[in-house]
């Protein structure tokens, strides 16, 4: 036997337990972790601060065996006209329901004006505010609580200037030593004018058919300048607790730029006072209209919209320290339950099953009114109703989709996105891959010894033998059988006083070496490339200038198309790699157009070149047709080389080889600069001036950026490191 102190939050209750553990047979052993079945009492463990609070906050582990928990079910209420709805008439804020006479009363704010609120600026004699301005109350009786007979006026609106001369709204109901007393808001002014100002007076009647006296003075004032209710009293809520009565009542405060709601607590001996505010207001910290009930020793809350804590039932065992007892949805607006022990000075209520509520804005805001309606509940010690007390409430996806967003709200998300677009646009380009050489470079081939194609120039002679021979601007392509060839200008070595003479001299054809394996790989590991004849010498393309620059050669229909410069920028086709045929022009610029190169992208070639100081491009589906030069890249500090633009990682590259004018005429290799510049960009036609879209730089002349058969990249160079032709492997980074 274990004596366990359960502190269940308002209810500190003490209960003897007796813990039987169920034997364990000798291999059950008693689970490590929280327990499958849950334990109806807070079991002796160490407990999360959620299990903690299921245990010690709420009246049961499970909302369904949580006397304040519940759904809310409502009903049309039949019996009240309402204009077809037009906005003239409107019934609003129900008072406690109460039992007399054989029949269920209930008091309510009644408006019937020519027309609809229009809002304090328009608003006049006759003409209201807000829906609850230039309204008396009225009261209905009914035998089930669904039909009601609409009894009329209850309490007029008295003349000026006694309390409530602009509109009596928002009553509820003491019964009081076997005389019924109104609570209600009393306007001076139209609701809206300031804000929606006003105090709490009171009518007294023996009889709840009246006739109602008014006490004609305010018997709930507002609070001091400068206190949270120093503008308004409302919803008026009278009890009785602790013999006296316990009066509620809502202000509005702070409205920075939005009200915040809480409700406050008035006491008072005598019905017309005095009420004594009491000194912890305000006790609930959210809700909007209040709605309590005796409950067990205590009083609990309905904590309906506004505030933190709305959407909660809530307790306060004293009446005045609320604690959350329970969190639900659809709860009712402005509820005045039928509370059968709401005045009898209960020690234990027994809590509600049904009331009046209302919707306020039941059509349109031009037709503004509000209508009564009833809604059960199961927030009774003596009901049970599993149906109640269900916790998830459907709705169709048209009452979510009421719930759309604002064209304001979405103009933000628009923007949002767009900035977490650019956001990541600029972080992919943190996350661009570079480019980068794996090792060293291989050198795999230099064209051998041959006899110069002619025609003559200042140091070479036609058929004449040279064993070296300078490869430049090339490229690499794969054969119908898999082997790889090697093209590009070539000329004999010249070794001219000054050298820098003869640098160039004679690139009129281009070099063609074969691979001996079918595997690129393979070819990185031994000299074994060998020449085939060179290709088009100026011979075997007559009307053309006599340089050949810089091949690029790429299959389309069966064909391999080259093409070639200096401008005009050439076409050649072939069917075998060996034998061409030239096909003329293609475009030429006046700056000059050198060093083409071809990327297949999306179904459109694109031809990148150099220019004076620039790269550019021009677009073709057929290799024949080409579009008008668009410059993609500026530099004002090199000439441009050799580029090449290469699609990946989902954006383009271009790998551009610099001549920047500074050498020495010394050494025939300092002719050739090893540096080549990476750009990086989205857009093909954009990569931008100087070094704003560099990512990077590479060590090599004219290089190729390729991919073998099985997709590894390589980097070649020609002339650096070594004479020849180098490769290297590419990652990307
Ligand atoms: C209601 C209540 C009071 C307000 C207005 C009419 O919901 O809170 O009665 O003054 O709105």
């Amino acid at each position: 036997m274990k004596q366990v102190v359960l502190a269940l939050g308002f209810f500190a209750i003490s209960v003897s337990l007796t813990f039987v553990l169920r034997p364990c047979s000798a291999n059950e052993k008693a689970p490590d972790g929280f327990p499958y079945v849950l334990p109806k009492e807070k079991p002796d463990r160490t407990l999360s601060a959620a299990m903690e609070r299921n245990y010690t906050a709420y009246l049961a582990p499970r909302p369904e065996h949580n006397e304040l928990y519940s759904q809310f079910k409502y009903s049309e209420l039949h019996g009240f006209d309402y204009n077809n709805h037009n906005g003239t008439i409107s019934r609003r804020d129900p008072s406690k329901v109460i039992f007399a006479n054989g029949k269920y009363y209930v008091w309510y704010t009644h408006r019937h004006t020519p027309v609809p609120p229009q809002g304090a600026k328009k608003c006049t004699d006759t003409i209201p505010s807000t829906d609850w301005d230039l309204a008396d109350i009225w009261y209905a009786t009914s035998e089930d609580g669904f039909t009601w007979t609409e009894q009329g006026v209850a309490v007029p609106r008295p003349a000026k200037p006694h309390v409530g001369w602009r509109s009596v709204t928002t009553a509820d109901i003491l019964v009081w030593k076997g005389k019924y007393y109104l609570y209600y808001q009393g306007f001076m002014q139209a609701s809206g004018t300031r804000g929606d100002d006003c105090p709490v007076a009171v009518s007294y009647a023996d009889s709840p058919d009246g006739p109602w006296t008014p006490y004609n003075k305010i018997v709930i004032p507002n609070g001091a300048k400068g206190e949270w209710d120093q503008y308004s009293i409302h919803d008026p809520y009278p009890l009785v607790y602790k013999s006296k009565i316990y009066l509620y009542y809502k202000s509005d405060c702070d409205g920075d730029p939005r009200l915040v709601r809480m409700q406050g607590l008035a006491v008072a001996d005598h019905p017309l006072g005095p009420f004594r505010k009491h000194p912890l207001n305000p006790v609930i910290n959210s809700g909007h209209e209040t709605t309590l009930f005796p409950f067990r020793g205590g009083i609990a809350a309905l904590v309906i919209r506004d505030g933190n804590e709305h959407n909660t039932v809530q307790f306060a065992l004293d009446g005045v320290n609320f604690e959350i007892a329970a969190i639900t949805d659809l709860m009712p607006a402005a509820a005045g339950p039928f509370i059968p022990d709401a005045f009898t000075d209960t020690q234990d209520g027994r809590g509600i099953t049904w009331g009046l509520s209302h919707f306020t804005n039941v059509t349109t805001w031009a037709q503004n009114h509000s209508a009564l309606v009833r809604f059960d509940c199961d927030l009774s010690q003596d009901l049970h109703d599993p149906d109640m007390k269900k916790h998830h409430v459907y709705h169709r996806p048209e009452v979510y989709y009421k719930q759309g967003l604002s064209t304001e709200q979405r103009r933000r998300i628009d923007e949002l996105n767009r900035r977490v677009l650019e956001n990541s646009k600029s972080k992919s380009t943190e996350r661009i891959l570079i480019p980068k050489q794996a090792n060293e470079y291989v050198w795999i081939y230099k064209p051998s010894g041959d006899y110069f194609f002619g025609p003559d120039t200042k140091h070479l002679k036609e058929g004449q033998w040279y064993d070296d021979w300078v490869p430049n601007d090339h490229t690499f392509v794969k054969d119908e059988n898999g082997k790889w060839h090697i093209i590009g200008i070539t000329h004999p070595l010249v070794e001219s006083t000054p050298i820098r003479e003869g640098i160039h001299e004679g690139e009129y054809a281009s070099s063609h070496a074969i691979s001996s394996f079918t595997n690129f790989k393979e070819t990185l590991k031994e000299h074994h490339y060998s020449d085939l004849p060179k290709i088009l010498p100026p011979k075997e393309r007559p009307r053309e200038p006599l340089a050949n620059h810089a091949p690029y050669i790429v299959k389309k229909d069966g064909l391999y198309h080259m093409v070639y410069g200096p401008s005009p920028i050439r076409l050649a086709v072939s069917l075998d790699l060996s034998k061409w045929e030239p096909k003329g022009n293609l475009f030429s610029e006046s700056d000059g157009a050198r060093d083409p190169s071809l990327l297949l992208h999306n179904g459109t070639y694109y031809v990148v070149y150099c220019s004076v100081k620039s790269v550019r491009l021009r677009k073709s589906k057929d290799l024949i047709h080409w579009s008008q030069a668009e410059t993609i890249f500026t530099s004002n500090s090199f000439d441009p080389e050799s580029p090449s633009l290469i699609y990946f990682n989902k954006s383009f590259y271009l790998f551009v080889c610099s001549w920047d004018g500074n050498w020495d005429g010394k050494e025939i290799q300092g002719a050739y600069q090893h540096i080549t510049y990476v750009y990086h960009s989205k857009d093909p036609l954009n990569f931008g001036i100087d070094d704003k879209k560099q990512i990077t730089t590479l060590k090599s002349h004219a290089p190729e950026i390729f991919q073998d058969e099985d997709g590894q990249w390589y980097i070649s160079s020609v002339e650096w490191p070594y004479r020849g032709v180098s490769v290297d492997l590419l990652e990307w980074k």
